[in-house]
């Protein structure tokens, strides 16, 4: 396979690192009805972890089957399937080699009071399971902040020295912070930048609002505006954060809602520069037949010239 002149560019981002990770950046990238556009389209699946089974799965029970999921991502066409260790067990096998995937190495879960994560799994569950690439939260923000990024430190030098990818899901949140802070352009520009600071190549973040929270950061937007009412210009300034955009971003999709909100969100990202989205409740709470018709619909967008 020849890779298209758009990802031997996006490759070249990552000129320090080894054939091994810039093989597996270069298979999610090729992979799927997006492959070689240098846009992604990854199902995410940690929402049980997260959220609970009934709240991440009930509105459409053939999802509490891990094979869901596997099958799903490859039947619309995705560059990557990411899920923590359990499910990934239990269907890897079957699926070996249909689709690039994602091992979330680190997981919360709603019972807890504190902003952690618990390290789930290891960087050889991922080899042995065939993933591409390694996902860790970080809570920019939390009490624990600086204990995770130390935990990422090491799992990510151990992914990155066998090869792997690394995809940080980097979700702003702790005592500083209100629901408004956490979605802040500012706080999640921060979000953004502190991932591409920690190594990663693929970073996640949410959607940003139109909110500047931190007084310090007002005085610089103020002399330095980025249009906020814009949503392009928002993700285009969460774009130049990763790094001028030498950094895959990619954004997530958040509580089901109606299919034509979430192609708002979608095009503003195409707009915007970023790289593509993680849509996970938006995908499997929908019967499967309706969630084929979005993610094309998400597709399409991303296949759209700009
Ligand atoms: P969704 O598209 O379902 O929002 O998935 C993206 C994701 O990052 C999941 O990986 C994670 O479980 C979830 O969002 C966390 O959502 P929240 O921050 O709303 O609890």
């Amino acid at each position: 396979m020849r890779l298209t002149p758009k990802v031997q560019d996006i490759l070249s981002w990552y000129d320090s690192d080894n054939p091994g990770t810039k093989g597996n950046i270069a298979r999610i990238l090729m992979t799927g009805k997006l492959a070689g556009t240098g846009r992604m389209v990854i199902l995410p699946v940690d929402q049980g972890f997260e959220h609970g089974p009934a709240r991440s799965f009930a509105a459409n029970p053939a999802a509490y089957d891990p094979r869901y999921h596997f099958d799903l991502a490859i039947e619309a066409g995705l560059n990557a399937y990411a899920a923590p260790l359990g499910p990934m067990e239990a269907a890897a096998g079957t699926y070996a080699g249909c689709i690039p995937t994602i091992l979330k190495l680190n997981s919360s879960n709603s019972l807890s009071t504190t902003k952690d994560q618990a390290v789930t799994a290891t960087v050889s569950d991922a080899l042995r399971l065939g993933c591409s690439a390694i996902g860790f939260t970080l809570y920019p923000g939390s009490e624990y902040q600086f204990e995770m990024m130390e935990e990422l430190r090491e799992l990510s030098a151990e992914a990155k020295s066998v090869g792997l990818a690394v995809v940080t899901w980097s979700y702003p949140r702790g005592p500083m912070l209100d629901k408004v802070g956490e979605t802040a352009l500012d706080i999640a520009a921060y979000a953004a930048h502190i991932a591409a600071l920690t190594g990663a190549h693929i970073i996640k973040v949410k959607p940003p609002t139109e909110a500047i929270f931190l007084d310090a950061a007002k005085k610089t937007y103020q002399s330095n505006p980025v249009d906020v009412t814009d949503a392009a210009a928002r993700i285009a300034h969460i774009v130049q954060a990763c790094f001028a955009g030498r950094r895959l971003v990619v954004f997530s999709g958040g509580e089901s809602r109606s299919a034509e909100s979430l192609l708002d969100d979608v095009r503003a990202i195409h707009a915007g520069g970023g790289n593509g989205s993680i849509v996970g409740r938006n995908a499997f709470q929908r019967p499967r037949a309706e969630a084929l018709k979005l993610l094309a619909d998400i597709i399409e967008v991303y296949k759209t010239p700009v």
